[in-house]
C-alpha cells in the first residue's frame, strides 16, 4: 500500500440518461443540476478507451451538489473527502440532494470524457469497495485486468446480472501499445494467466501488477493529443488538459 496521500483523477462523466428505476428516484431532487458520475482513476491516459462504467450493485451511492450548476454521484465518503479538498462551493460542508443504491444505476447512459466511443452505459462490479476512490470506477478493458475480466463476466451472464446485453457491447478499445502484450495489455495477460472470472483475485492482482509496470515503463500512446509519446509524459498531460478543461477534478485520499 502507498504511504503518502494517493492522488486520483476524478473523470466527470455526465448523465446522458437515467435507468428508469434511477429516474425514478433523481425527479424534482437535483435543481435543475448537470449530474456527473465521478470516477476515481490512477490512469488518466487510458479515458480514450473507455467502453463503460461500473458502480457497486450492493452500495449505496449519493447525489452532492458541487454549487448551483452541477452535481456530483458517489460515495459519502468521498463527498466528505471533496468537501475537504475544495471541490464544493461550500467547503468543507457536504449537501446531499439524495441517496441512491448502486443497482439503480445500472443501464444509466453517461458520457466518456475523451472515450473514442463517448455513450457509454453504468454496468454492476461486485468488487467495487467501498473504502477506495468514489465508489465509481469508469472501465477500461483494454488496459485494466480486472475491467477486462468484469466486462466478459458480464457478456457471458447477462441474465444472472439483469443487464440489457446491448449495455455491455462495446468492445475494447486499443489506447496503448506495450512491446510485449501489444495494444491489448489486459486481454493478453488475462489469457496469458487463465483469468476466467473478475473473482481470480490471486492472478488478478499480478495482471494488473504487470499491466500497470509494462504500461507506466514501456507503453507508447495510440490515440489521442499525445499520440506517439512515451505513457510517462502522457499521464500528466492528460491529467493536466482534462482538468484545465473542466471533464475532471483532482483527488486525493
Ligand atoms: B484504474 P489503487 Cl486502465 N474499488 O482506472 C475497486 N477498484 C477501484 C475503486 C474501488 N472503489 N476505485 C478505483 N478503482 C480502480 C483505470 C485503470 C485502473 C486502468 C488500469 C489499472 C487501473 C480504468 N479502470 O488500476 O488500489 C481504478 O481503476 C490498477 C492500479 O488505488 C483505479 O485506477 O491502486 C484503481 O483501481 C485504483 O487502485
Amino acid at each position: 500500500e502507498a504511504l503518502g496521500p494517493q492522488e486520483y483523477t476524478g473523470i466527470k462523466m455526465e448523465v446522458a440518461q437515467w435507468s428508469d428505476a434511477a429516474k425514478a428516484e433523481i425527479e424534482g431532487k437535483v435543481g435543475g443540476r448537470k449530474v456527473f458520475l465521478v470516477a476515481a482513476t490512477l490512469r488518466p491516459e487510458t479515458m480514450y478507451g473507455q467502453t463503460n462504467c461500473f458502480v457497486s450493485p450492493t452500495l449505496k451511492y449519493g447525489v452532492f451538489a458541487v454549487n448551483e450548476k452541477e452535481a456530483f454521484l458517489c460515495t459519502s465518503r468521498a463527498a466528505r473527502n471533496m468537501a475537504f479538498q475544495g471541490t464544493f462551493s461550500t467547503r468543507g460542508q457536504v449537501h446531499e440532494l439524495l441517496e441512491i443504491d448502486g443497482s439503480k444505476l445500472v443501464g444509466t447512459k453517461i458520457h466518456a470524457p475523451l472515450a473514442v466511443n463517448p455513450e457509454v452505459y453504468v454496468l454492476p462490479m461486485e468488487t467495487v469497495l467501498a473504502t477506495k476512490g468514489t465508489g465509481v470506477v469508469t472501465s477500461v478493458p483494454s488496459d485494466s485486468p480486472d475491467d477486462y475480466a468484469t466486462l466478459m463476466d458480464l457478456r457471458k451472464k447477462a441474465e444472472y446480472y439483469k443487464i440489457d446485453p446491448s449495455w455491455a457491447a462495446i468492445d475494447p478499445v486499443p489506447v496503448i501499445s506495450t512491446p510485449t502484450y501489444g495494444d491489448m495489455t489486459a486481454p493478453a495477460l488475462v489469457k496469458k494467466l487463465k483469468i476466467n472470472s473478475p473473482k481470480d483475485a490471486k492472478p488478478l492482482a499480478e495482471a494488473k501488477e504487470i499491466a500497470y509496470k509494462e504500461g507506466f515503463y514501456n507503453g507508447t500512446m495510440l490515440v489521442g493529443e499525445f499520440k506517439g509519446e512515451p505513457v510517462q509524459e502522457a499521464k500528466t498531460k492528460v491529467r493536466e488538459s482534462m482538468i484545465a478543461q473542466n471533464l475532471a477534478i483532482a483527488y486525493a485520499e
